[in-house]
């Protein structure tokens, strides 16, 4: 029977020793259906394959059908065109993207001319007809959820697919990968010694964030799995890999309060010793979370929330549509501090029309919120980037930004290289400022070993407290001596250790 090649392309050029890299799990589980059916499916990591460009060629030798690309806006792009270029010319098998960036703009990705067709939105069911299709060289028209052209170059695009039921689909073929690559030994909720891996229980979320792309790949529907079949997941993960800990991966966990009280029950009752990370919005647990409820997640093994606060600034929050306030993050903050659940806080900047005075309200709530629970971690900030379909790439658009206007364009596009015309010097220097000093302000959370570096670095972050308390991040000369400080400290460690 006709064969298949699953690639997952990297994200980044390089790969830091001792990275965490997590499952692929968007072809994991478009390979679930075929598998389940039998179809021979080979899956190619890039980020994990050594020599991959001969494991492709080996693959391609055995003359797949198809080969389908996962692919997301940024640099992913580059490496699933050169990929996709390999196949092209050392095969006649078709290729197919699918996954966020062909999602939002199938029609300019499918103008390129190494790509045969696209999968829109979630693949399982439409992937699985395709490759029938392809393989009986039926009619594909018909096909919901996919995108196709024409000896012409004519580009149709078929109807959209319902969304599918969770519950529904074939197990995860995670024979497929070599598991232990994604196996992280340290837990990213506590950073003690566990076995960590993405995990996955819903898709979707029903919010209205402006730059997420939920507005539009998931029409703002949430779907979960049901409690039940979360758990027994969670338990053959534990059985067969000796799993101890889920960082879990979905856009709001959250969402169907009713069936996260369940999954915690059932943990319990099983008696599953396990630690869970979790996003979580801040208004659920204002609105929803009582300490009864904190108390049972906490047993249950949530030891770590990630609440996406964005921004400090209340015109900002309202026009990202965020539906939270300051003073909310503060209570919430208090409440998992009582519970004994690690917050992360996560933050973003250079939305259009930021002004200076709305980056100094966001530092002066983060001030706020430390000066009441010093141990939140507030991970670096993240600078804002116009992805397609959102409300804020229009927005950006009418401000002056320029969009990438082909494939190879959006290949390039990273929060490193994107230009936001509305941020101007004054704003960048303080940004870049703030982005390097929030660290330090996360030191004290860390229970570091005493050390001569840590003893500078406690008395250093004391100081990095009057910036955050006087808003004073124009002018920080010292930030080159840091910065020599760290590359001494690091060169000396590899000389001596
Ligand atoms: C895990 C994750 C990561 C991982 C990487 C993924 C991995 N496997 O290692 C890490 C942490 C490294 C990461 C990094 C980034 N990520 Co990320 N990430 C996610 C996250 C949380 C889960 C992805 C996932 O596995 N989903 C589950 C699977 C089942 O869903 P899926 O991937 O959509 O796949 C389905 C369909 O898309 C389709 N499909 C997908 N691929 C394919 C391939 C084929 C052949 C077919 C047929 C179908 C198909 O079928 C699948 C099943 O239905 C998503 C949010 C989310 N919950 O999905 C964000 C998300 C994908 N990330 C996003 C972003 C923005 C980033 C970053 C750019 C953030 C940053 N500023 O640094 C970076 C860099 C990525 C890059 N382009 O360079 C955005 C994507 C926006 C976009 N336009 O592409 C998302 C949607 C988050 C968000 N709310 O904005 N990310
Ligand atoms: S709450 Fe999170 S996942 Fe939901 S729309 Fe907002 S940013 Fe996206």
């Amino acid at each position: 029977m006709a064969k298949v090649v699953l690639f997952y392309p990297k994200l980044e050029e390089n790969i830091e020793e001792g990275q965490r890299i997590l499952l692929p799990m968007s072809i994991l589980t478009v390979a679930a259906p075929l598998a389940a059916e039998s179809v021979e499916v080979k899956i190619i990591d890039q980020r994990v394959t050594d020599n991959w460009q001969n494991v492709l060629m080996e693959e391609l030798k055995k003359e797949p059908l198809i080969v389908g690309f996962s692919v997301l806006t940024g640099k992913q792009i580059l490496y699933a065109l050169e990929a996709s270029k390999i196949v092209k010319e050392n095969s006649k098998a078709f290729v197919v993207w699918g996954g966020v960036h062909p999602s939002l703009l199938p029609e300019q990705t499918l103008k390129n001319e190494m790509i045969d067709y696209l999968i829109i939105r979630e693949g399982e069911k439409s992937f699985l007809e395709l490759f029938r299709s392809l393989a009986n060289k039926e009619d594909i028209s018909k096909i919901k959820g996919i995108a196709w052209k024409d000896e012409n170059k004519n580009i149709y695009i078929n109807a959209p697919r319902d969304f599918i039921c969770l519950d529904d689909l074939p197990d995860i073929p995670y024979h497929l990968v070599e598991m232990e690559k994604y196996i992280a030994e340290k837990t990213y909720s506590s950073g003690k010694a566990g076995r960590e891996i993405a995990f996955y229980t819903s898709r979707g979320c029903p919010h209205n964030c402006a730059f997420c792309y939920n507005q539009n790949f998931n029409s703002r529907k949430w779907r979960g799995e049901s409690a039940g079949r979360v758990v027994a997941r969670m338990e053959e993960l534990i059985k067969k890999f000796g799993i101890t800990s889920f960082n879990i991966q979905d856009d709001e966990f959250f969402v169907d309060i009713n069936r996260a009280k369940k999954i915690c029950q059932l943990i319990k009752e099983k008696n599953i010793k396990i630690e869970i990370a979790s996003s979580c919005r801040v208004d659920y647990i204002y609105y929803r979370m009582d300490d009864i409820f904190l108390k049972l997640l906490f047993e249950a093994g949530f030891k770590t929330l990630f609440l996406g606060v964005e921004s400090g600034s209340p015109r900002i929050q309202k026009m990202i549509h965020k539906n939270i306030t300051n003073k909310q993050v503060l209570i919430v903050a208090e409440k998992l501090q009582r519970a004994k659940i690690n917050a992360k806080l996560f933050f973003m900047v250079g939305f259009p029309t930021e002004t200076v005075d709305d980056i100094y309200k966001t530092t002066d709530s983060i001030w706020q919120i430390k000066k009441q629970n010093p141990y939140i971690r507030i991970p670096p900030w993240r600078v804002f980037v116009p992805y397609p379909g959102t409300d804020l790439y229009q927005l950006s658009i009418n401000k002056g930004f320029k969009a990438p206007y082909s494939l190879e364009e959006w290949a390039k596009y990273d929060f490193n290289t994107v230009q936001l015309p509305w941020i101007a010097r004054k704003e960048k220097i303080i940004i870049n400022n703030v982005i390097f000093f929030v660290r330090y302000l996360n030191i004290r959370a860390k229970k570091l070993k005493p050390s001569f570096k840590h003893l500078l670095l406690n008395i250093y972050s004391a100081s990095v407290d009057f910036r955050w308390r006087y808003r004073l991040f124009l002018f920080c000369p010292e930030k080159v001596i840091i910065k020599l400080f760290h590359k001494i400290f690091d060169l000396a460690k590899s000389l001596f250790i």
